[in-house]
């Protein structure tokens, strides 16, 4: 009898002292949906749950271009692999954080785009004597760069390579979020300096023209993170979600 007191007094206590968790409060996500009777994207709160986008690739992935190529992102470096032999390799001073396979330019074929970070060379640097301006950077420093390559016919070329990004992007991707049937690029912004854990500062919609990408809006600043897209307001035009940790 003394033992079951004993152990009922000790349920007591436990139930007494351990509270159940709180239920996990989950971060707000906001739309920017298309407004075709306004400039850019407006935004407004969702109340319905979203499911995150799948992480993208990263560290130690393997990408399939076709049936005979694929793409290896191992540490910070990339390879492209074609019938089991090396067809190209980033160079070893990029940092590769993130790769998209997808219709960058419209043309109804893939591109790769790159994420990557790589140190900043003033080259030439005469270019900035001869001006009399300073460089923008510190030589050395590590810089974001947007670079997209091509795989055709057995060949990986470049076919556009951003100069430093000024709002490094944190995070990208691709999708028809105006509803015109081309695609947009879709990134995160932060700024210089910014954690790597640190959400990004602007949301940006940028369209192909030919020879680069051009700024179709910008968002006001927030705290953004989870960029993914979806069509939450049943209209067939992909929203652009993000969770506002604002
Ligand atoms: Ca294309
Ligand atoms: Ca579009
Ligand atoms: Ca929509």
């Amino acid at each position: 009898m003394k033992r079951v007191l004993i152990a009922l007094g000790l349920s007591t206590l436990l139930l007494a002292t351990i509270s159940p968790p709180a239920p996990a409060v989950e971060t707000p996500w906001l739309a920017f949906s298309f407004r075709s009777d306004a400039e850019g994207y407006g935004p407004a709160h969702i109340n319905q749950p979203i499911v995150a986008a799948a992480e993208r690739p990263t560290q130690a992935d393997v990408t399939d271009l076709d049936e005979q190529t694929t793409l290896v992102l191992k540490g910070c470096s990339l390879t492209v692999v074609h019938r089991d032999e090396e067809a190209w390799s980033s160079d070893p001073s990029w940092d590769v954080r993130e790769l998209l396979v997808a219709d960058l330019n419209n043309d109804d074929e893939q591109e790769v785009a790159l994420l990557l970070w790589k140190p900043f060379r003033s080259d030439p640097p005469v270019f900035y004597d001869a001006f009399g301006f300073p460089s923008p950077w510190e030589d050395g420093s590590l810089r974001n760069h947007l670079f997209v390559y091509t795989w055709r016919d057995g060949e990986w070329l470049p076919l556009w390579c951003s100069s430093p990004i000024a709002d490094p992007i944190s995070d990208l991707t691709l999708g028809d979020v105006d509803g015109d049937g081309a695609n947009e690029l879709v990134a995160l912004e932060r700024s210089y300096g910014d954690g790597l854990d640190a959400p990004a500062r602007q949301v940006s919609v940028w369209r192909w023209n030919g020879w680069g990408f051009t700024l179709q809006w910008r968002s006001p600043a927030g705290a953004y993170a989870n960029l993914t897209l979806q069509d939450v307001t049943g209209d067939g035009v992909l929203d652009i979600l993000v969770q506002d940790r604002g």
